[in-house]
């Protein structure tokens, strides 16, 4: 087996890069080659990704990465493009930030959310494409639907079709069957023929110009859960972002009503596993507030460390999920909840990673509780295992020891499976993650328990 190089094409909520991966059976190293902001624009009322500059820095960074055996694209979830029938795009995909899936708890009620779950698996979000179809003026006039890396491959390769782990966040995904949930479409008034066929990570999208495009977990998480360096299988991860994935990896979806009620979400997984996570809002708090104040991240941190903790709140509360007006967001928060509210930056910085350990924690545990599945170790990867008041404090919520890293397990899911489908490295997901641990530095954080009078 020869070692392979490989483009990883990784979409953030607020920047993209391009990642370059040499991989083998014992050798995996990652070279960045581009990054880009990420830029939502606002045009009238209504919120959208700029898809045209994403797909140019795609572009970019492809021709920055030089030749390359494959070519793999994963991004955020749900969001789609609709096509006529020509393929020409309809206008631009709009952002699930934006508020017109207000109406989603309407729309659930109506399709009935017991039935919904014990179909989908999937946890109540607003902004989960079905919802997103809803309030879709479009619709009537589209061919075809595309979510954003299928959108961004078929720009590459001229060919059309649905990447599985992304398409089980549609909420119109069997989540039994793999298989698309015809029945549920027709209730929803939803076309079928909007949707393409189904494809597997590791299949062969098509080529540019000369080049494999190859279907990885396109959902970012999926790949971030690929990424994760686990040893055995009583693991949790947090894959922490933009958003904090929290969960286990399982063979089989939990589709109990303690589950739905907990609302945990039953989404697919590369090689036939099931993610069943929580969705916990995430450093998106934190991001938002540095881009009110124009301050520097890693010093609201030190100056956080510094202070106790004070106020908690639900970081989870749909309040937060629109961009702006953040810090004060989270004042009237501490306020409804009867907690002090932060007089400065850095105490509300404290509060929002004390939340988020909090919320970590809860995930944690109710995984465990409702999946049976009992975890001894917590990985934390992406951009948030560089947090290490985050990752200390989320290790002493938990009780349980957290391993950090890789910040980058995206691009290395979406690497590793591209490497294996094109024969350069063999094996089950377990192997994959030994070649990880193998070749990427983690950080370990010991539990520190809290004083009984200070547990939240
Ligand atoms: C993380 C993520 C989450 C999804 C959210 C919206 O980047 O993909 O998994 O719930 O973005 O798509």
């Amino acid at each position: 087996m020869r070692n392979v190089r490989v483009a990883a094409a990784d979409l953030g909520a607020a920047s993209g890069r391009v990642i370059v991966g040499e991989a083998g059976a014992d050798s995996l190293a990652l070279r960045e080659v581009h990054r880009f902001p990420n830029r939502p624009v606002r045009a009238g009322r209504t919120l959208h990704w700029d898809i045209l500059a994403l797909y140019q820095g795609v572009l970019d960074g492809l021709r920055a990465a030089g030749p390359v055996d494959g070519i793999g694209i994963d991004s955020w979830a749900v969001d789609y493009g609709l096509l006529d029938a020509d393929g020409a795009l309809l206008g631009n995909p709009v952002h699930y930030r934006d508020e017109r899936t207000a109406g989603a708890k309407g729309n659930l009620e109506r399709l009935g959310a017991r039935e919904l779950y014990a179909t989908t698996g999937l946890q109540f979000l607003p902004f989960n494409t079905i919802h997103q179809l809803a309030a879709e003026p479009r619709l009537g006039i589209a061919h075809r639907l595309l979510l954003i890396p299928d959108l961004l491959a078929y720009w590459l390769t001229g060919e059309q079709g649905a990447e599985v782990t992304n398409a089980s966040t549609t909420q119109l995904l069997d989540v039994k069957t793999r298989r698309w949930a015809t029945g549920l479409m027709a209730n929803a008034g939803v076309d079928p023929a909007l949707f393409p066929e189904l494809r597997e990570p590791g299949t062969v999208i098509g080529d540019a110009d000369g080049t494999p495009v190859i279907a990885v977990g396109s959902h970012d998480t999926a790949s971030a859960v690929v990424g994760v360096p686990a040893e055995h299988e009583r693991f949790a991860y947090i894959s922490c972002g933009t958003w904090s994935l929290v969960g286990v990896e399982l063979d089989t979806p939990v589709l109990t009503e303690a589950s739905r009620e907990a609302n945990f979400t039953n989404e697919l997984g590369v090689d036939g596993t099931v993610r069943y996570l929580r969705n916990v809002m995430g450093l998106w708090l934190l991001q938002e507030c540095v881009r009110e104040w124009g301050a520097d991240t890693g010093e609201l941190l030190r100056e956080a460390e510094k202070r106790p903790r004070a106020a908690v709140i639900d970081p989870d509360d749909p309040v937060f999920l629109p961009p702006g007006a953040m810090a004060a967001r989270i004042a009237d928060a501490c306020e409804r909840a009867d907690q002090p509210v932060p007089e400065d930056r850095p105490a509300i910085v404290r509060c929002v990673v004390d939340s988020l350990a909090d919320a970590h924690r809860r995930a944690v545990e109710d995984a465990q509780a409702l999946s049976g599945k009992a975890v001894d170790v917590v990985h934390m990867v992406g951009g948030g295992a560089r947090n290490t008041l985050l990752c200390q404090l989320t290790a002493d919520a938990c009780g349980l020891p957290v391993v950090a890293g890789p910040v980058e397990a995206t691009a290395i899911g979406n690497v590793l499976v591209q490497a294996r489908a094109l024969g350069a490295l063999a094996g089950d997901l377990t192997r994959l993650r030994a070649l990880i641990r193998a070749t990427q530095p983690v950080t370990r954080y010991q539990p520190v328990p809290r004083p009984r009078s200070a547990r939240g």
